[in-house]
């Protein structure tokens, strides 16, 4: 079976820094969320996209809403969080609505958390 494409549009994630020595940054990346997988790739102009992540929707044991104390230091400001393979990761959305139609869908591709 293909997977079927559910949402797709350009978010800013923060580094998991699954390492010690990971670096903490944020950077623009095109998310796809399928039936099976949510993957961000880095688009660059006149380049082929270039895969940076993928995690399988059997992985992802939560997603919610991020209410932020501290300023945002990126551009977009209404962050989500999924916690996947002990691991979080926080994407943030240009808008709003935005935002909820990627946790509804996230939700929903996942069944209930
Ligand atoms: C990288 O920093 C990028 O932010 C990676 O994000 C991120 O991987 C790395 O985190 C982080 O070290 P540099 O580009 O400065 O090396 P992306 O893959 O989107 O480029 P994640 O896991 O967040 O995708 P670690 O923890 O994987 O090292």
């Amino acid at each position: 079976m293909f997977p079927r494409v559910i949402l797709k549009g350009t978010m800013i994630k923060k580094s998991q820094q699954k390492k010690k020595t990971s670096p903490c940054n944020y950077k623009e990346r095109f998310f796809v969320l399928d039936t099976q997988d949510l993957k961000y790739s880095e688009r660059r102009p006149g380049k082929k996209p270039m895969l940076k992540g993928c995690i399988e929707l059997s992985k992802i044991k939560c997603v919610e809403i991020v209410c932020s104390e501290i300023p945002i230091p990126c551009s977009y400001k209404y962050p989500f969080q999924v916690f996947h393979n002990n691991h979080y990761l926080y994407i943030f959305a240009p808008d709003n609505d935005c935002r909820q139609r990627w946790v509804k869908a996230l939700k929903e591709g996942k069944g209930t958390f």
